[in-house]
């Protein structure tokens, strides 16, 4: 009796990072749980990583590996700018203007690299971007555009800044 329970202890723990299913507050696509912060859990890039790697795994009850979103194809984009579009918060639209992405040049390389190790295979710059606007933006956001049209490409910016932010995990 002590071992099945034990067995099924270990197949819970296990399920809930491994299984097709996110814990409670995390979106399940692709593969991958995200959960989307905001409010008071704006953060600069680095805390913001950091809170995705202690804080946010601690929510899957094992170590979830979880990092700032990595984002490795047009179509984790598209889901990702949706998922945005419908979980921020819609009082003040000048808010959430950007959010962070796990991509920036703060590592050994000095050139972009994502933060959980993905490749670099696909990227969605936007337009003259990266420009490392007066050598100080060393992090990734995706930005709803001018207008807030939602365009969800990327830019660089200044890792100091406090932004809202995703997390990710591959199940
Ligand atoms: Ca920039």
């Amino acid at each position: 009796m002590g071992l099945l329970l034990i067995t099924v202890f270990v197949s819970v723990m296990l399920g809930a990072c491994q299984g097709q299913q996110c814990p409670h507050g995390w979106t399940f696509a692709l593969g991958n749980c995200y959960r989307w912060y905001n409010g008071p859990d704006r953060l600069n890039w680095y805390d913001a990583q950091n809170f995705c790697q202690h804080e946010a795994s601690q929510d899957c009850g094992w170590p979830c590996n979880s990092n700032l979103v990595s984002i490795v194809s047009g179509e984790e984009n598209s889901f990702l700018l949706d998922y945005w579009r419908t979980s921020r918060e819609p009082v003040d639209p000048s808010l959430g203007q950007h959010y962070w992405i796990g991509f920036s040049e703060i590592g050994l390389t000095l050139s972009f690299e994502w933060s959980d190790g993905s490749p670099i295979t696909y990227n969605n710059w936007d337009n003259g971007e990266p420009n490392d606007g007066s050598g100080v933006q060393f992090c990734g956001v995706m930005w709803k555009g001018v207008h807030n049209e939602d365009i969800g490409t990327w830019d660089d910016q200044p890792c100091t800044l406090e932004k809202p932010f995703i997390c990710k995990y591959r199940l």
